[in-house]
């Protein structure tokens, strides 16, 4: 595999059907709206931005599903990711995927995986595992596209015919994961699957955390969702699955400038931010994040930190 480490493919994500509150669909906007594309523009990068996926465009007569709720809008919804991902990663660009909720790493993946097939490594940040299947117990889809990519929802459902590829178990390490479902802690357990929770990360540090990591997915094809929920709620409070005791903001900056130095990293989810549900809805404009290197950023504290995060993991030093 090789990509061509200037360039990035960019899109957003406008969709919030995979849980029930509104606002994640509004996070692309004001993820750009707060300077993200010049932030990336001034670390060098060269920009491919196709403009965002509008979830509430698909419209869908019947939203009945035996599944989980809004089942065919996320199965259309996620054909079209898939597809801009595949197209992106064709190209060899950076494939970076701005959500919306955590469903949108379905597309995303499952588009990386039909490039790079099973080559392709999958480091999951997040407060939550997302690996349920049959009914989660909220019946909500961002709680369900590991459980989903690691094949183990087996019916066919309504809008994702496109569905195929599957994601091995083996290829995939979580870190900062600390609120699983029953179903969860079966299905990580019975399946081996490498995880870094927190208390993992506070015995070893994250510096250790890394090394291990980087060992383990040496040399391949990497690619990072990170749902701001894995921090904690001190830094990131915009996101609707708050859970305490959750990774620093100068860990998860660390983690993801590992990631950009490595240069394996293929690919970014940045997912979770809700700009509806934060603390303190003004504007804040930010001097002190590296002015130099990524510009002036502006939004509420979580969709500023979440423009700082896609700059660390872009290669700011
Ligand atoms: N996320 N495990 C819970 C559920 O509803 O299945 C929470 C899922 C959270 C999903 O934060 O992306
Ligand atoms: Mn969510
Ligand atoms: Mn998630
Ligand atoms: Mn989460």
């Amino acid at each position: 595999w090789k990509f061509v480490r200037n360039s990035i493919g960019l899109f957003g994500s406008a969709v919030h059907e995979g849980q029930t509150k509104t606002g994640t669909e509004l996070a692309p906007k004001a993820l750009r709206e707060g300077g993200l594309i010049s932030a990336l523009y001034n670390l060098g990068w060269e920009i491919n931005d196709m403009g965002d996926i509008q979830g509430k465009n698909h419209e869908i007569k019947k939203f009945k599903s035996q599944f989980f709720r809004n089942s065919q809008q996320l199965g259309i919804i996620n054909g079209e990711i898939s597809k801009r991902s595949f197209n992106i990663a064709s190209k060899q660009q950076f494939m970076l995927n701005i959500g919306g909720d955590h469903s949108v790493a379905c597309g995303s993946i499952h588009g990386l995986l039909e490039h790079y097939g099973d080559e392709l490594r999958v480091i999951w940040v997040d407060a939550h595992a997302d690996c349920n299947y049959e009914l989660g117990p909220n019946k909500n889809y961002h709680g369900m596209p590991l459980g989903h990519l690691y094949g183990a929802i087996t019916d066919p459902i309504k809008g994702f015919e496109w569905f195929k590829n599957r994601l091995n178990t083996k290829n995939i390490i979580y870190i900062g994961i600390r609120d699983i479902d029953p179903m969860e802690r079966e299905f990580i357990k019975d399946h081996k699957i490498v995880f870094f929770g927190m208390d993992e990360i506070i015995e070893l540090g994250i510096g250790q955390v890394m090394n291990r990591i980087l060992k383990l997915f040496e040399g391949k094809p990497i690619h990072v969702s990170f749902d701001v929920d894995s921090i904690d709620p001190e830094f990131a409070h915009g996101t609707e699955t708050l859970v305490d005791g959750g990774i620093a903001s100068r860990e998860v900056h660390y983690l993801l400038r590992k990631l950009a130095a490595s240069r394996w990293l293929v690919g970014m989810d940045l997912v979770g931010i809700n700009p509806l549900l934060e603390k303190t809805p003004e504007l804040r404009e930010q001097f002190f994040g590296d002015f130099q290197q990524i510009g002036r950023i502006q939004g509420t504290q979580t969709v500023a930190l979440g423009i700082e995060l896609i700059a660390s993991a872009l290669g700011r030093t």
